[in-house]
């Protein structure tokens, strides 16, 4: 499936209504974000399929792609467009093989071994990071703007820089051949979910980063 990370949001419903979170979600889709992650690490298989749902609606409204954090069987439930694995996850050849060849399979990797592995076992494309310290509950170590830059060189695939990114610090990724950043404070803790996705698409674009 052809997709597009340029501008890619990961959600986190931490401390929001459903209805304040899909608010702030529609408001990224509005501003123009190009791939979204719903990422839900504390909810009941049931209870991430239900905002799956209703994300999805959503994500389809805007035609960007849906992809699932973690969990196959709930993007195949859903019928999303894609997952996303982590190190620890469902390695990405039997994801790959479960979702099917028409669904994009994503992965985090941190040094250009990981990549290279994730790439050879049928990866649509790398989420690499963290580039900066981050507030987001994840368990991530920093990966140096060096890595990132040799993980891009060692793999044909897009490469997405995240952790720790917004519109002030993404000058350290120019020159870096990455496909687009990958962003969750920077958008879903905003005030402004849609004027914060627009301003850092403009950064980006200034950059030359997408
Ligand atoms: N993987 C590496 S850093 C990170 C993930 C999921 C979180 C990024 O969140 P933020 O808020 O953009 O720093
Ligand atoms: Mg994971």
């Amino acid at each position: 499936m052809k997709f597009d990370s340029s501008m890619y949001f990961i959600t986190d419903s931490t401390n929001y209504s459903e209805e304040e979170f899909l608010y702030r979600v529609e408001q990224a889709l509005m501003g123009g974000i190009t791939l979204l992650q719903l990422r839900e690490k504390d909810k009941s298989t049931r209870e991430y399929i239900d905002l799956a749902e209703k994300v999805h609606t959503l994500t389809k409204k805007y035609n960007v792609p849906l992809i699932i954090d973690d969990r196959v069987d709930v993007a195949l439930a859903i019928d999303a467009e894609g997952v996303h694995v982590g190190q620890s996850d469902m390695p990405v050849s039997m994801a790959r093989k479960l979702m099917g060849y028409d669904k994009i399979v994503g992965a985090t990797t941190k040094t250009v071994p990981q990549a290279l592995e994730a790439y050879e076992q049928g990866a649509d494309y790398l989420g690499v990071g963290a580039i900066y310290p981050t507030t987001t509950k994840v368990k991530t170590v920093l990966t140096s703007t060096e890595t990132l830059g040799n993980i891009c060189s060692a793999v044909p695939i897009p490469v997405n820089a995240i952790g720790g990114l917004n519109k002030d610090n993404i000058d350290v990724l120019k020159g870096i051949p990455i496909a687009g950043i990958c962003v969750v404070s920077a958008i879903m803790k905003a005030d402004d979910p849609k004027q914060a996705a627009i301003e850092l698409q403009a950064r980006a674009k200034e950059l030359g980063l997408c």
